[in-house]
């Protein structure tokens, strides 16, 4: 087992029954002409936390660790889109319609793509989600049963939304939760604060809470010899 410096206490996690999760690192949401963009958001915000998600991406893949990849994203014909998501927003700015990037928030569009330096690789797992939730709609429930994951790590964007939802959907299900305090990020550093806050009080209530370094260090200290593996 591997343990973490950790909020509210150490987090121990055996990598070989771990995923990493990246929610939704997409142009949609860290690019002009989006999805976060129409909704009125400086997207701007969200690009500062790339490197570090880049960097967590490279340490699970050095472990060998699960990847899963999210993406909100909807059909073409919006048929897996709730009314009360399909007419938020402003006229011309939802989701379904024409924007610089292709249509908004739709599946196959090039805004709806991850990021470049953060693109899936082969044998990790690209998630495609309607809600806010990576288990609502997705089917990813009993592929990780199947594949025996028990602890899950989380990064991306954002962290009150799609974060800390598939968290709390993840924490309902039983999973072991992490969330990586500066590979996640939000529009509202005020609500990225309270997310964090909110989901390791009361003893975890949510789950977990370190720094990528943090993790790194679990990952990389040799307790027998006492020093770097
Ligand atoms: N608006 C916002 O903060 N987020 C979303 O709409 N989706 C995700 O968080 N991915």
């Amino acid at each position: 087992m591997i343990a973490v410096a950790a909020k509210p206490a150490t987090f121990s996690f055996d990598p070989a029954r771990t995923a990493l999760v990246i929610i939704d690192m997409q142009r949609d949401f860290l690019e002009p002409g989006g999805f976060g963009a129409a909704l009125g958001n400086d997207v701007s915000l969200l690009q500062a936390i790339v490197p570090t998600v880049e960097s967590l991406l490279v340490l699970a893949r050095e472990e060998g660790m699960l990847v899963i990849h999210t993406r909100e994203s909807h059909l073409p014909d919006l048929s897996d889109c709730a009314a009360s998501k399909r007419t938020a927003g402003a006229a011309g700015l939802r989701i379904g319609d024409p924007g610089p990037m292709g249509r908004i928030l739709v599946r196959g569009e090039p805004g709806n793509q991850i990021i470049p330096s953060l693109a899936p690789i082969a044998d990790e797992w690209v998630v495609d989600k309607p809600g806010k939730g990576m288990f609502y709609a997705t089917g990813l429930g009993d592929r990780l049963v199947a594949q025996g994951v028990e602890y899950l790590i989380f990064a991306g964007v954002t962290t009150e939304v799609c974060v800390q939802t598939s968290m709390r959907e993840a924490n309902d299900r039983g999973y072991r939760c992490l969330l990586i305090e500066d590979a996640t990020e939000s529009y509202f550093p005020a609500f990225k604060q309270a997310t964090l806050d909110m989901i390791v009080a009361q003893g975890g209530i949510v789950g977990h809470t370190a720094t990528l370094a943090a993790l790194h260090d679990a990952l990389t200290y040799d307790a027998l010899n006492e020093g770097k593996r």
